[in-house]
């Protein structure tokens, strides 16, 4: 899954695509450089980032879908906690919605994404990306987040959105301290348990920055580094900036994993 992110502030590439027409080019190239799905935000979600009213987010994301809608080749998902945004997305053409608050933010959501017959991402995060970084206390992490998005995801199936339509994401950064992000990534086989295709976003992350370096190659390979145990641990999707050094992780992660069987 491949991010564009049109808003002025999010952590790594913010304001870049702001102009429909560079994030327009933008798809396109994510699309050249191997990804499979592109995911359209018009909300910053970094730690500490307000919320965004309706009609400034509808007016980042909707002109760059409606122009995509048809030509992409992929399927497109909005990274939006509004059912309104959705609900406009859905029409123009997008299939996937990306909703950081697992349909908590939104109580519209849910009934939302099931009448449209689209996929839902639901995350794992505590409070909202303004609040989110006092709650980074757990008794067990992993145990908390598998619980949370099993609860998610029953609640998504009572309101109508088919078991093949979830997909399950722990939140990476969201929440969560560099530790915390670790032994999620190590838990991974345990989310899968749930029975719904596991997403993780690892991309650029701060973590890896606080590891691996914050030069450009050290976050790429550090990200990468992430990746490739997230496949390996049973992640399907990998939401990523850089879709293609990440999809050649992917493949030689496969091919490794399938000749071990
Ligand atoms: N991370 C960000 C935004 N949206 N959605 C999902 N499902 N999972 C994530 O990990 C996630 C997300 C923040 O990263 P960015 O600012 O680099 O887009």
């Amino acid at each position: 899954m491949g991010i564009l992110n049109v808003t002025p502030d999010s952590f790594s590439d913010g304001s870049r695509y702001l102009n429909p027409r560079a994030a327009l080019a933008r798809a396109h190239e994510l699309v050249r450089m191997g990804a499979d799905i592109i995911d359209i935000g018009g909300e910053s979600t970094r730690p500490g980032a307000l919320e965004v009213p309706v009609e400034e987010e509808l007016s980042r994301v909707l002109p760059v879908i409606r122009a995509l809608n048809g030509k992409l080749g992929r399927p497109i998902s909005i990274d939006t906690r509004k059912a309104a945004v959705a609900r406009a997305a859905l029409a123009e053409g997008a299939t996937i919605v990306n909703d950081v608050s697992a349909m908590e933010f939104d109580p519209a959501m849910a009934e939302t994404v099931a009448r449209a017959r689209a996929a839902i991402i639901l995350m794992h995060m505590r409070g909202t990306p303004a609040t989110m970084m006092r709650f980074r206390r757990y008794h067990d992490v992993v145990d908390e987040v598998c619980r949370y998005l099993g609860a998610r995801a029953r609640a998504a199936a009572k309101a109508g959105i088919a078991g093949s339509r979830i997909v399950v994401d722990p939140g990476i950064g969201f929440a969560k301290t560099a530790h915390h992000n670790l032994q999620l990534l190590n838990a991974l086989p345990r989310l899968r348990k749930l029975g719904y295709p596991v997403l993780v976003g690892v991309s650029r992350k701060s973590f890896v920055r606080k590891i691996s370096g914050t030069a450009e190659v050290e976050v790429l390979f550090g990200t990468a580094a992430a990746v490739a145990l997230a496949i390996a641990a049973g992640a399907s999707i990998v939401r990523v900036h850089d879709p293609q050094p990440m999809r050649a992780v992917a493949r030689m992660v496969s091919a490794l994993s399938r000749s071990a069987d």
